[in-house]
């Protein structure tokens, strides 16, 4: 159902008069030309309401993911089975935490404060991506997450680097260099664990099975029950169906799953001869909404987790702020003398 403002015109007109019927002709018609022509929108450009909220949301939701997302990696940092392991560990959760500052200034551009984001964050408002409401029980789990979840994550934010609007983009860019280290080593430790012992092997396939299917649901509801990317397409910001997505992150996963010597935990996965791609079940859409409305394992914590230590880091802040003060009264001073 993948398809563009090119080629469907009016459908993309539809959308854009339904944005605010106030708003000046001649500034919309020039932001459809440049969306059309592969322009990007800067934060001084003029951009429907419509178009600065759907972006809002979705960048946040990211900005909140990738912050959440620290979380159930953390869980294993004093428990990393070398000192290897740890510190690659520490540096992939520090990437995400960088990811989220990009992400949260990218929204500061159209105009939300980072506190304001936050707030929504702390006080349940804000979504964040299903996936890390899900436990880390083992070892292989971080190893999962970084072959799987970070896998998913780039199948999906290469297709954002050509997303419309700059700042967003160019995020994107950086953060898939920086997400293929995480990929590559999770591939890579759960090669180790795969080719291990019979333990670690098992370890490996339990995690799989735990991790496979809510992989699958971080490309969001299917086409059909997606309400956002219709717009979200016609405008450019999301560049490919969820549903399209959804299929091209299966059709690399399994191969690689096959070399790991994995068995996929689904029964009706097959190629397709004439489609050339993998068919797969049916993805569990309760589960997702159950998780995406916060009855997942561990929503609750996760939340709990992000509030404390808001919290304990208030005095941090506070400094900073008491610091950024001092030198700012210091440099007026000296520039009165
Ligand atoms: N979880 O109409 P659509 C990472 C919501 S980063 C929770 O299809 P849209 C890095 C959706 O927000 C992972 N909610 O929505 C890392 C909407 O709610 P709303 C995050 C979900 O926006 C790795 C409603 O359902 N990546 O992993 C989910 O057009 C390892 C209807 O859905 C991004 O955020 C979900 N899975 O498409 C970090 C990528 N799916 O707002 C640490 C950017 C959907 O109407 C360790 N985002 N919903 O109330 C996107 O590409 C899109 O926003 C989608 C959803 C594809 C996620």
């Amino acid at each position: 159902m993948a398809y563009t403002i090119a080629e469907k015109p009016e459908e993309a007109r539809a959308f854009a008069a339904e944005t605010d019927r106030n708003e000046d002709p001649a500034k919309r018609a020039a932001f459809d030309t440049k969306v059309a022509a592969e322009g990007k929108i800067e934060p001084r450009d003029w951009m429907p309401e419509k178009y600065r909220k759907t972006l809002v949301r979705q960048i946040s939701q990211h900005a909140h993911s990738e912050y959440v997302g620290m979380l159930p990696e953390g869980n294993w940092v004093t428990r990393a089975p070398s000192l290897r392991r740890k510190a690659i560990l520490l540096s992939k959760i520090q990437d995400e935490a960088g990811h989220s500052l990009y992400l949260y200034s990218a929204v500061e551009t159209l105009g939300v404060s980072r506190d304001e984001l936050l707030d929504a964050l702390h006080e349940g408002r804000a979504k964040y991506s299903s996936i890390f409401n899900y436990p880390t029980l083992t070892w292989a789990d971080v190893a999962a997450i970084g072959w799987l979840v970070d896998g998913a994550a780039i199948v999906n934010q290469v297709s954002l680097q050509r997303c419309s609007y700059g700042p967003y983009s160019r995020a994107m860019v950086r953060i898939c260099k920086e997400e293929s280290f995480h990929q590559r080593q999770g591939y890579e430790a759960m090669m180790m664990l795969a080719q291990g012992t019979p333990e670690q092997k098992k370890m490996a396939q339990d995690s799989l099975n735990r991790w496979w299917w809510p992989s699958l649901m971080m490309f969001g509801p299917s086409d059909k029950d997606s309400p956002n990317s219709e717009q979200s397409m016609a405008w450019r910001i999301k560049r490919d169906s969820n549903d399209d997505l959804r299929q091209k992150f299966v059709d690399m996963t399994v191969p690689q799953a096959e070399y790991l010597g994995l068995k996929m935990p689904d029964p009706d996965l097959k190629f397709n001869e004439e489609t050339g791609h993998y068919d797969f079940g049916e993805i569990d859409w309760n589960e997702f909404w159950e998780v995406v409305n916060g009855n997942g394992i561990c929503n609750r914590e996760r939340l709990q987790d992000r509030r404390s230590a808001w919290d304990k880091g208030a005095w941090v802040r506070d400094a900073a702020m008491a610091h950024a003060e001092k030198k700012d009264a210091r440099k007026l001073a000296a520039a009165a003398e």
